[in-house]
């Protein structure tokens, strides 16, 4: 207890040694303060074991209704109506205003404390001939608030007119216990090492431990539900054997994250209206020579039963530093030190921000995540990439995957894949995926019977479906809730 509350309770007590006996509703009354305050007294009080005995009572008390207070504060609307009478009479289109007007009107006729007038056509009220009468129902409604009786039937009307009700109070009647004292000190919460060096802990009180009381909630970090779901999709690739790629660098050359790629210099999505480019530093030139070399080739002129795209190929294009536009760029520089290395199947995987200048809506940023899955084997197929996206997806609980014919510059063929969501009852792209041109393997020095199959997909998207968010600005930037983060809880994905 605090100092305050053992004042209080010994005030209490002091109370109870001059009564023998208190009930905490009168108590209360008599302290003009609240009943659960006292209740809380005596259960503190309780902890003292033999200084008093309470023992809880119920009982049923009539209390005013809000309606039964407004009317004991203000007076009841038939009295209302009487004062607003003046001897020479009102219309009663004047008198009668509002539904408690109507009310007030209809009781005062009914006490014949007024009467109608309809000789002059529109009904005139007049007070009726030797009426003096008082709001007896306001006296009513003050005696029920002092907890003072008034007889039956006048409390039946004001039941029935729902301006009283009737609840159950629970109480505590209290008296002296055997060990009563007038003096409690404040029950210990700790055991010190003064208490146990001076022998004190032998007779001082111990409030009671609460099991049950929480915790102090531990105010700790809250990981980002795109970090949540970037978690998951990470533990299902080391499952799989996928090893992650070093993805730490936003900005990348034209080259690693197109040419590379076989993905033609006039190619739209080169264009500044689609891509970031970057102005200082605005170009980089540290791709390897003999590879650019080729890779010019087999734009320009084809090769390795390429035709190419029979265009002049540009260092200056290739040299263009940018935001890069998807991970892929990273799975390029991937595959083409594992040339570098001497090839062995390989198994990689990225997770990482990726930057296009696109318009944006409630679902597109210029900005997301891209998940990207990479197998390089000997002799890999369509077949096994269907396989692969299978075993990845079933991971997160999708078991009914669609694939449809797509267009990648990089991969052929290439395959949008689709899942039904029971949620949503309906199919949701859930990524896109395909095989490795040889037009981007073979400059790089892969084996001629080496294939690479890989696919992506964003974060945002199934982080967005996971915790029901509609707009990404809900998701990201400086303008989402905080507490989002924190309330969100973990992660387990079930599609
Ligand atoms: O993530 C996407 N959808 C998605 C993914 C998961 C999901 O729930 C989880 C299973 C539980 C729900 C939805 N999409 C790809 C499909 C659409 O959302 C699409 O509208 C948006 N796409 C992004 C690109 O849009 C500018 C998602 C992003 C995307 C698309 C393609 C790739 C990566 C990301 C790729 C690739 C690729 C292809 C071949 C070889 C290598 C990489």
């Amino acid at each position: 207890m605090t100092e305050k509350e053992v004042d209080m309770a010994t005030e209490l007590l002091q109370f109870l040694e001059l009564n023998e006996r208190v009930n905490s509703i009168s108590y209360a009354k008599t302290k003009n303060l609240e009943h659960q305050k006292i209740v809380g007294l005596i259960k503190s009080l309780q902890v003292h074991e033999g200084v008093i005995d309470a023992s809880q009572k119920t009982d049923k008390n009539w209390v005013l209704s809000t309606e039964g207070k407004k009317l004991e504060s203000s007076g009841s609307y038939e009295f209302n109506i009487f004062k607003r009478v003046p001897a020479d009479g009102i219309a009663q289109s004047e008198l009668v205003k509002d539904k408690n007007d109507k009310i007030g009107f209809s009781k005062a006729m009914s006490n014949r404390w007024i009467k109608v007038d309809k000789s002059g056509g529109a009904p005139k009220i007049f007070v009726a001939d030797g009426v003096n009468p008082t709001d007896i129902v306001r006296d009513n409604l003050s005696r029920i608030k002092q907890g003072s009786p008034i007889p039956d039937k006048d409390r039946a009307e004001l039941k029935k007119r729902k301006l009283v009700e009737e609840v159950t109070i629970k109480s505590f009647d209290v008296t002296k216990g055997e060990k009563f004292t007038t003096k409690i000190e404040k029950a210990a919460t700790d055991l010190t090492a003064q208490m146990i060096q001076d022998g004190s802990w032998k007779t001082t009180t111990f409030k009671d431990y609460n099991y049950s009381a929480m915790g102090i909630k531990p105010s700790a970090g809250h990981l980002h539900p795109l970090l949540k779901v970037r978690s998951v999709y990470r533990q299902i690739f080391l499952e799989m054997g996928f090893t992650e790629m070093p993805t730490n660098n936003y900005v990348e050359s034209s080259f690693w994250n197109f040419d590379a790629l076989f993905q033609p210099q006039q190619h739209p999505a080169r264009d500044a209206h689609d891509t970031f480019f970057i102005s200082d530093p605005a170009e980089c030139d540290t791709f390897p020579a003999d590879y650019a070399e080729k890779v010019k080739r087999v734009h320009s002129e084809g090769g390795f039963g390429s035709q190419g795209y029979c265009y002049d190929w540009k260092y200056s294009e290739a040299k263009k530093n940018l935001l890069r536009t998807h991970t892929t760029a990273v799975s390029a520089r991937m595959l083409y030190k594992l040339a570098k290395e001497g090839f062995k199947p390989s198994k990689y995987f990225s997770i990482d921000r990726v930057f296009r200048n696109e318009s944006l809506d409630a679902t597109h940023l210029a900005e997301f995540h891209q998940v990207e899955g990479v197998v390089a084997d000997y002799s890999v197929t369509l077949g096994d990439l269907m396989g692969v996206l299978q075993a990845f997806f079933h991971k997160l609980g999708i078991t009914k995957l669609r694939f449809k014919p797509a267009y990648n510059p990089y991969t052929e063929p290439s395959m949008e894949i689709f899942s039904y969501h029971e949620g949503l009852k309906k199919w949701v792209e859930v990524g896109n995926s395909g095989i490795f041109r040889p037009e981007m393997l073979l400059p790089m020095g892969l084996p001629e019977d080496v294939n690479v199959i890989a696919w992506g997909l964003s974060l945002e998207r199934p982080t967005m479906i996971k915790y029901g968010i509609d707009n990404i600005r809900d998701l990201v930037g400086h303008k989402i809730n905080l507490q989002m983060v924190q309330d969100n809880p973990v992660c387990r994905m079930d599609f």
